[in-house]
């Protein structure tokens, strides 16, 4: 594991995390596009701006897009409120979901099918609604749950799914009913990440390998942000008597409460990292975002 004197200086690396095969996607992407009605552009509810992809999103074009912010069962509900007024402002349809929550995802073909078909009516005045095939290809950052949407979409595990970014490497046609195909692409960074507060922030949410940024860096980062946001959950579940604790005091005693310790009793702070960073993923440690929607200009 990479190791530096200061554990909140992330890596270059982490600005420019973009492997070979994203490359690769991005050109199948817009390839494959004028094959598709609608393309559904996954993020992850808990960085509902950052976790978009500019780069991706001028390569679509002028094709409809429907933005799915998966993960909403992780993210801060009222933080989720107040970007949703933010989406309805920019008049993009876009819809929050938690992708386990089947009869909600059950919306997204609805939505997605309004869309096209109303484009259709658009591109020609004298169209008739017919029920035609519908086509879409799902879009996004690595590890938003791309490949979950499709399955739980499909009834069945058509293509592969693991918490790890860049599980999918390659792009596939899934039939999800008779009139409905979803293609699967894999996940596509940004060229460069611009803040390294952003960087940060998509690590922490993991869609950027732990070994970029050093699971030492995140895990004080996210350390740092339960502390700040005070969250009650992440003090229950460690036993800390108050948010009012350095982040070397913090992860002592989660050593000590959850018996990373090695010889002589001296703490492991390699597994308290890799613990608290599953467990927060996880949701375990509450719900939260990284950052709040940009404010009107008055
Ligand atoms: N809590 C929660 N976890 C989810 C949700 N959707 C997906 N996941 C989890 O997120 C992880 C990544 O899911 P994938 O579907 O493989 O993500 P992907 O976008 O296809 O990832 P790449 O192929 O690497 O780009 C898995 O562990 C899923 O179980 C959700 O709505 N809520
Ligand atoms: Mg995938």
């Amino acid at each position: 594991m990479r190791r530096t004197n200061d554990p909140s200086a992330p890596s270059k690396a982490l600005f420019n995390w973009y492997p070979g095969h994203m490359a690769r996607a991005l050109r199948e992407i817009k390839q494959k596009l004028k094959m598709v009605d609608i393309v559904l552009e996954i993020r992850d509810a808990r960085v509902p701006m950052v976790s978009g992809n500019r780069n991706l999103n001028e390569s679509l074009g002028q094709k409809r897009k429907l933005i799915l912010l998966n993960k909403v069962n992780l993210a801060d509900q009222e933080l989720v409120a107040q970007w949703s007024k933010w989406f309805d402002e920019q008049g993009e349809p876009y819809l929050f979901v938690d992708c386990f929550d089947k009869p909600a995802l059950k919306k997204v073909i609805s939505m997605a099918r309004k869309i096209v078909e109303q484009n259709r009516k658009e591109c020609n005045p004298d169209y008739v609604e017919t029920k035609t095939k519908l086509r879409m290809m799902i879009v996004g950052l690595p590890n938003t749950g791309k490949s979950t949407i499709i399955n739980q979409l499909a009834n069945r595990n058509a293509t592969k799914v693991a918490d790890k970014p860049g599980q999918t490497q390659i792009q596939q046609w899934i039939n999800i009913e008779n009139d409905i195909e979803l293609m699967d692409t894999p996940g596509v960074m940004p060229p460069q990440i611009e803040k390294e507060e952003h960087g940060l922030w998509l690590s922490s949410i993991h869609a950027i390998p732990d070994d970029i940024a050093g699971e030492e860096t995140t895990a004080n980062f996210v350390l740092g942000h339960l502390l700040k946001i005070k969250s009650q959950a992440f003090l229950e579940r460690y036993k800390l008597e108050s948010f009012n604790l350095t982040n070397d005091e913090a992860f002592l005693k989660i050593a000590t409460v959850r018996g990373c310790l090695k010889q002589k009793g001296l703490p492991d702070l390699d597994r308290v990292y890799k613990l608290l960073l599953a467990e927060f993923r996880k949701g375990d440690l509450g719900r939260t975002c990284f950052g709040a929607p940009p404010k009107a200009k008055a």
